[in-house]
Parts: structure tokens; sequence; C-alpha cells
């Protein structure tokens, strides 16, 4: 019998030491449930980082048989690869690199080396595991170069690749010094899959510019064997949001959380820190909406989440400095007594809090200046079981390309966002409402199962046809 195997940077659940004891925590992430009820049947598999630096081998082992009960496998990764691999190749040159930000890429031989490393890191632990036959779907850009070596190891696998992150146009993504071995690593899959069609469109140019293979619908060539790039929206556990927007405690929290505030509008903000979810730019079109309409103080607050995130890497520390010091110079500019413009919170929550600053949001305003997705504004709108309260869209995440009932706007046009922010604050209910149900009715078809439904059955779709191809 052939069997499913997930690879991904992290597995779905973080290792933790706590007074000398190993603890497991689960993730609640999207990929996480989606993937969780597959993973889990007969001999499938989820293969990843277990999120903690372990030297000891007898306790590597120790690990492994834990998560082994869990149908899980760890990787075990050393401070220097983290240090190299993750911080430094993953997110200080593809993820720059990817969002558009290459300013901030940096392009280090020795961070290249590491990422091939521990791709081949990976492959090796996937290989002691798979059969020939296996399916495995690999995910997101801290993998690019592990589908093909396991197409040289496994050649007869199904592989499949999922990036979750946006796709460059073929001018920024060439600015990489390996543009070249990144695209060959991703060619290996048998179906790669990204967000948008736009993302795909971009891949397929660079793929035509840098390695010269062409495509048709999808399918590209590449001498020795067929593989399909296609697009795959990623959805939401919609029911899992609704259900908790409707509990007694989420309900009892947003009164708790209103009761508190003087305002009675709130506009919510939930990222992880990060320049390419433009929270600083988020920040400056507020200051601007309290200077221009004055007859909103002490109406409005601003309840803003950041989620502390890859604080080792150096970017983020200073965009840390930066949303800090303009927090404060908005409220020490317009703050009362007892109304602060902005409620800023730097820690991350458990669901039940979030889903009760989702509940008691009459405006999100999610405005990145690229998202692969994001999921942060599906969430929203699955907890808004009155159906009030109006989203503002970056055009540049993923997501606005379903979610056309949003507010939709470019985040770096200020005017706009202030106008846009206006705009929502002063909508009549039923108008509210009329795009909330829209927006939620696109959001229960098209939700994370129907997502990796899917992808999977394109993915034996595709192992088909090459077939056929190979004997006509
Ligand atoms: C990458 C791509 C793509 C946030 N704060 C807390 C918390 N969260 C959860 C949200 C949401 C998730 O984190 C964030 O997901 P996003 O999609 O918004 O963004 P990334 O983390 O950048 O994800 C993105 C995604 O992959 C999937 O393909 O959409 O474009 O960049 O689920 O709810 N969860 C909890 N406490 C918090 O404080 N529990």
């Amino acid at each position: 019998m052939s069997k499913l195997i997930i690879v991904s940077n992290r597995l779905p659940v973080k290792l933790q030491e706590k007074d000398g004891m190993l603890t497991y925590k689960t993730s609640e992430g999207g990929l996480a449930t989606g993937l969780g009820s597959i993973y889990k049947q007969g001999d499938n598999l989820w293969i990843g980082w277990p999120g903690m630096v372990v030297e000891e081998e007898e306790v590597q082992g120790r690990i492994a048989e834990d998560l082994k009960k869990e149908n899980m496998h760890p990787v075990f990764l050393t401070e220097t690869e983290i240090k190299e691999f993750y911080e430094g190749f993953s997110n200080e040159t593809l993820w720059p690199t990817f969002h558009y930000f290459s300013q901030y890429a940096i392009y280090e031989q020795q961070l290249w080396e590491t990422y091939v490393a521990v791709n081949q890191k990976y492959c090796d632990e996937v290989a002691k595991l798979a059969g020939p036959d296996d399916t495995i779907w690999v995910h997101d850009y801290q993998l690019l170069l592990l589908p093909s070596m396991l197409r040289e190891r496994l050649p007869n696998s199904t592989i499949g690749f999922f990036q979750h992150i946006p796709f460059p146009s073929y001018e920024i993504f060439r600015l990489l010094p390996w543009r070249r071995e990144i695209l060959e690593g991703m060619l290996g899959a048998d179906l790669i899959g990204f967000h948008t069609y736009d993302d795909m469109r971009h891949f397929l140019s660079s793929v035509n510019r840098i390695i010269g293979y062409g495509s048709t619908h999808g399918w590209i060539n590449t001498g020795s064997r067929s593989l399909l790039i296609d697009s795959f929206p990623m959805g939401i556990d919609y029911e899992k949001y609704a259900e908790v927007a409707a509990t007694e405690e989420v309900i009892k929290r947003e009164k708790v959380y209103r009761g508190n505030l003087v305002a009675k509008k709130i506009i919510l903000s939930i990222d992880r820190l990060d320049y390419s979810k433009g929270i600083p730019q988020r920040l400056h079109a507020f200051e601007q909406f309290l200077a221009k309409y004055p007859e909103f103080h002490e109406k409005v607050t601003l309840v803003m989440l950041v989620v502390p995130s890859r604080d080792a890497v150096g970017k983020y520390k200073e965009l840390k400095e930066e949303v800090d010091e303009l927090v404060g110079r908005i409220n020490g500019r317009y703050s009362h007594i007892n109304w602060n413009p902005v409620q800023y919170f730097y820690r991350s929550y458990p669901l039940e809090t979030l889903s009760a600053f989702y509940r008691m949001a009459d405006v999100a305003l999610v405005t990145p200046m690229r998202d692969g997705m994001n999921l942060v504004c599906k969430e929203y709108v699955a907890s808004k079981l009155d159906q009030k309260g109006v989203l503002i869209l970056s055009e540049m995440a993923g997501a606005s390309k379903e979610l056309s009932d949003a507010l939709l706007i470019n985040p770096n046009d200020i005017n706009q966002l202030v106008d846009a922010l206006h705009e929502a604050l002063v909508m009549p209910e039923e108008e509210q409402e009329q795009h909330m149900h829209s927006m939620q009715e696109t959001l229960k078809r098209f939700n994370i199962h129907h997502w990796v439904s899917m992808f999977m059955n394109r993915l034996s779709y595709v192992k088909i046809k090459q077939l056929s191809l190979a004997t006509t």
C-alpha cells in the first residue's frame, strides 16, 4: 500500500522544555488543521523540524519514538543550520526576494550552501521512510530544492509541491544568484501549486526565460518528463472559526473587551511582525485619518495585535522599533486621559481571544504590501456571525482575488486607505451585511478541506496523464 508523506520545514507540533520535561504543543495553523485528518490516517506521515535544537542522540531517539505514535518524524537541525538555512537563506534571501523587497535580500554563498545541505538532510530523512511508490507533498520556500533531490532518489514517487508565499515576477526573481538551481529544484515535482494565477504565471515566465522550457496550459515538458503548474487558493477551516465565535466563552470575552474601551468603533489589525504585512504604512494611514476626521476622536480605536516573529533577524528588530515609535507618536499626540487611539499588543493570544477580537471589530484592516494569500482576513469574515463588519483588504494579498466584496486598496496609496477607513466606518449596516454574506458564501465553499482535496485530486490526475503521455 502506498502512503502519503507531508514534508514542511516545521512539524505541526512544537517541542518545548519545561522544568527538564519535554512537552509537545500542537499547532493550530491552517495547514496543520487542513492536513490533520490526512496525515494521521494509516501509515501516512508528516516530516519536519520539531521546533527545538536537540543535540543528544539519546534524546533525539526518544523524541522520534514519541512523535512516531502521532504519525510524525523529526528532522533535527543544529544551531548553525537554524542560523544559516532558516534565518539566513530562507528568511533573509528568499523571503524578501519573493515579497518584492529585494533591497533587503542578502546573497551569501555560505548561506546557500547550508540551504542545499539542509534540503539534502530532509531528503535523506524522507528517503529512509518512503517507499518507491509513495506520494510526497512538500511545502514552501524553505524546501525548494527538495522535489528534485527526491526525484533522484525515488524516481517513481508522486511528488507535489505547494508554495505558500508569492512567486515574484521574472525581473525580481532573476536577481538571485542561484535562480537556475532553485527552479531546477522545484521542477522535480509532478505538480507545483501556487495560491494565485499570477504567481503561477510569474513562475512559468521565469522557467521560460531562465531554463528555456515553454508551457502549454500549465504543462511543462523537461524532455524526460511532464509536470503541471496550477493555482490552488488556500481556504480556512470555516466551520471551526464560525463555531468558536459562537461559544459562550468568546461572547463573554468580547463583552469584557468592549466594556473596557471608550470608543464605540473598533478597527482591528492582526499580523505576524513582518515588513511584508505593511504595519507602519497602516499606522501612517490611521494617523492621517485622525488628522483629517477629528470628529472620530474618542469614537474609534485601532486594536493592533502584532505577533512576535523571526526576532533574530535584523530587519525584524528594526521593524519592531519603527512600529513601537509610531504607536508612541500617535498615542502621544492624540490620547486623552481615557482614550488611546491605538491599543497595541506585541504578543500572541489563544484562539478564543483572537476570535473575540474578530467578533468585536467593526473594521478589519488587512493591508499587506505583499502576501501569498493571507488567512487573517478570511478568519475575520468567518467569525462575523451577525454579518456586520467591513473588511479593508490590500490588492497585494492573494485573498483579494476571491474577496472582491471587501474594500480593496493599494497599500501604497495612503489617501485611498484614509478614504476607505472613513467609508468603512460610515457604511450602512445593510450594505455591510450584503458584502459579508457574499464573502462568507465563498469562504464556506472553498474551505481548507476543499483546498486539500483539489490539490490531491490534481496530483493523481497528473500521474495518470503522465502515463498516457508516455505511451503515446
Ligand atoms: C504564510 C503566507 C499564507 C496570528 N496571530 C495569532 C494567531 N495568528 C494566526 C492567524 C492566521 C495565521 O496566524 C497567519 O496566517 P497568514 O496567512 O495571515 O500569514 P503568514 O503567517 O505569513 O502565512 C500567507 C499562509 O502562509 C498560508 O498559506 O496565507 O500569505 O505568508 O491563521 O490566525 N493565532 C493564534 N494567536 C495569535 O496571536 N492562535
